[in-house]
């Protein structure tokens, strides 16, 4: 008979999680717990993000979906599923999502020993147009000492347990990566509702001739800023300039970044001096993912982006993502 490789060994990220669990003895199966809340919030945000076009969530409600803002309202459902999937863990010391002002304290989840920071649907403005969004999430570990307060989040990504995110597109791609760990890729299966490891170790290229940053800001920029760029659309050695390649989603323009090389940015200027992007749910979990897959990440001072504190839950940086000798690059016009 023909024979029909099939693939018997399938690594499921439910999996995954247990065999990761087993590499630390003193582990109580917490954090295992912990994440298989977050990828149950993956998957209901998968569902409700596919759903919204097709049953027009907000048409349902009853109200007039006249303009295609009623269809942010997808955040809303995003943030009320992640919390609700941190809540029943009770695992969750407490969260920081975008969508929220204020620090959620589960105060009844006593023994929580982690701290998470979300943002539930990142680059929600694209959601109309059917570009993909994500979530991005981060997971700091409480101070011994500690039953739980907002110094336990406001920590340097080098502290990071873990980190990651998911990119809703064509399929829901989920890409994790635990502290001093690899970078692997799992990809939602709806038949069997399971995401699969479908890119264990990830590497970032070396180099790749493509940048990734809204040229619209190009007049707010820092003079290094707009030489570095410039020197990007000249013939480089390949006798060819950079390609641009620019979503307006941070999930989907790191993802490709991930995945072919290159650089993105998002610098800060003189109109956002602090930058765009928010350090605890936007930079430091991007960054720990490619520093972990070969990569780096700075912000707009040089400094590795991991070793940034910020200073409150929705504190700002610019930041520069990218292949290795990418970032070099940018460097060597920031001396
Ligand atoms: P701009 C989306 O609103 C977001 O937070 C990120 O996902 C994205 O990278 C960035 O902002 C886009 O910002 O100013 O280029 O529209």
């Amino acid at each position: 008979s023909e024979s029909t490789s099939v693939n018997t060994d399938i690594v499921t990220l439910t999996r995954f999680l247990t065999e990761e669990q087993t590499k630390h003895k003193e582990a109580t199966g917490d954090f295992t717990l912990l994440c298989h809340a977050l990828q149950f919030s993956f998957k209901a945000i998968s569902y409700y993000i596919r759903r919204a076009t097709l049953v027009n969530l907000t048409g349902l409600a009853g109200q007039s979906n006249a303009t295609g803002d009623d269809q942010k309202k997808l955040d809303v459902i995003g943030n009320d599923l992640f919390i609700s999937a941190m809540r029943s863990s009770g695992k969750c010391a407490l969260l920081v999502s975008e969508e929220e002002e204020e620090i959620i304290f589960f105060k009844s989840h006593t023994g929580a020993r982690y701290a998470v920071a979300c943002d539930p649907i990142d680059g929600s403005s694209n959601l109309d147009a059917g570009v993909s969004v994500g979530t991005i999430f981060g997971i700091h570990k409480l101070a011994d000492d500690s039953s739980g307060t907002k110094e336990d989040i406001l920590r340097p990504g080098t502290e990071l347990l873990a980190a990651g995110f998911t990119m809703y597109g064509a399929s829901a791609q989920l890409v994790i990566t635990m502290k001093g760990g690899t970078v692997n890729g799992f990809t939602l299966d709806n038949s069997f509702g399971e995401f699969i490891l479908t890119h264990p170790d990830m590497r970032i290229p070396k180099q790749r001739a493509i940048y990734s940053v809204n040229e619209g800001n190009s007049s707010y920029w820092e003079d290094n800023t707009i030489s570095y760029f410039n020197s990007l659309k000249q013939p480089q050695e390949s006798g060819k300039p950079y390609s641009a390649r620019y979503i307006g989603s941070m999930v989907a323009d790191a993802y490709r970044t991930l995945l072919y090389g290159g650089i993105f940015a998002y610098p800060a200027d003189k109109k956002s001096p602090k930058g765009k992007l928010r350090i605890l749910y936007e930079c430091a979990p991007m960054a720990m993912v490619f520093e972990n897959a070969g990569g780096q990440a700075v912000n707009s001072r040089m400094e590795r982006m991991l070793e940034v504190v910020p200073e409150s839950i929705h504190d700002r940086s610019g930041i520069y993502l990218g292949s290795y000798d990418e970032i070099e690059k940018v460097k060597s016009f920031h001396k």
